[in-house]
Parts: C-alpha cells; structure tokens; sequence
C-alpha cells in the first residue's frame, strides 16, 4: 500500500467516524436531514403541491420529465425578482429551441397579496413560459424550507399595513427527477445563466 492510498484510507475512517457522530448524537427529524447527514450533500427540492395561476392544483410529480427552473419571490417585489426574472427570461429565449423541456416556475413567499389572479397578470411581464405558484402559508413555508429558501417579512416603518419580504434569490435548476442539477444566482447575466443551463443540460 502506497503513503497516499495509506492517508486516504486513514482519512476515509475519520470522516466515516464523523458521520456516525453525527447520526448517532443528533436523530434526524426529516429524510431531507437524514439524506444530508448520510451523504454529507446537501438536498435541496422536495414535494410541494401548490396552486398555479389558472387556479390549478399542482404538485412537483406534474413537473417529472421535464427540468423545473424554481424562483422563490414575491409580485410586490421592488428589485430582486424583476430583475431576476427579466434575466432569466431572457436566458430562455437565448436558449431557443433547446431551452424546450425546462419549466420555469416563480413561487411566491407572499401568498397573502398574492392570489392566483395576481399572479397571473405579473407573469405576462415575463416569458410566455412561466408559471406561478401560490398555496396556503404553510404550504408555502413547507415548500420555501424544502428549497432552502430565507424570507422573512419586513414591516414598512411609516405604515406597519404595508411590508416587504427579504428573500434569498437563487433559482434552483430542477432535473428530470426532480433533484437538484444547478443553482443559479439572481445577478448572473443573461449570458452566463443560459451557459450555465446549457452545461446542466449537457
Ligand atoms: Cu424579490
């Protein structure tokens, strides 16, 4: 056995011993957490089941076979997600034709201003191709969690009727199982986030 192979071996132990550790001294409360423990990688996704902006009840299983380009936002949303959302359709139709099996889908952290019908006039602002998702507050902090979504609610200071949402702006490019393939970050320009969906789906 050479020195190298002899260090790993070594090192494969210790961590193999860290891991025990930690499912010893701390009992997963969810897959996601058991998954995250046993592989050391991180899960992001899961099942969610949502309401589109026709009204239509929809869960992740609908989207299986194609790829989901997830967006965690908000239509009252005064930067982050324009912006965001105006890069990545126009990254989509950069992509042309084969852009084709990819979904996206904006999901609202503002499910109480947010009703179907809002949602439906924002997105024409978008690519033709966008859905919107809204669901009860739960569903959608059960679905936020599963993604690894921030938010949290911010009170206007001259009127605490109004408010904002700090949220994280990633979008999540889902495979055709529904696992994870590449997160994109809202600043990337519209070149670099059609290359980066293109090296996904190569
Ligand atoms: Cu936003």
């Amino acid at each position: 056995m050479n020195r190298t192979t002899m260090i790993g071996l070594v090192l494969a132990g210790v961590l193999a011993g860290a891991g025990l550790g930690v499912l010893a001294f701390r009992a997963p409360s969810s897959t996601t957490e058991f998954q995250t423990q046993v592989t050391g990688k991180a899960t992001v996704g899961g099942p969610f089941s949502l309401v589109d902006q026709t009204g239509k009840h929809v869960t992740d299983k609908d989207f299986r076979g194609r790829y989901m380009l997830v967006f965690f936002g908000y239509t009252n949303c005064p930067d982050i997600c324009p912006a965001g959302l105006q890069v990545m359709s126009a990254a989509l139709d950069k992509l042309g034709r084969r852009g084709d099996d990819i979904v996206p889908i904006l999901i609202t952290l503002d499910p109480e201003r947010d009703t179907p019908q809002k949602l439906a006039s924002y997105i024409k602002s978008f690519s033709p191709r966008l859905i919107a998702l809204t669901g009860t507050d739960s569903d959608i902090a059960a679905t936020a969690k599963a993604y690894r979504v921030f938010f949290q609610k911010v009170p206007d200071q001259q009127d605490p009727s109004h408010y904002s949402i700090d949220h994280s702006g990633l979008f999540y490019l889902m495979g055709k199982d529904g696992a994870l393939v590449a997160p994109i970050p809202h600043t990337t320009d519209v070149e670099q986030f059609a290359l980066a969906i293109d090296k996904a789906l190569s």
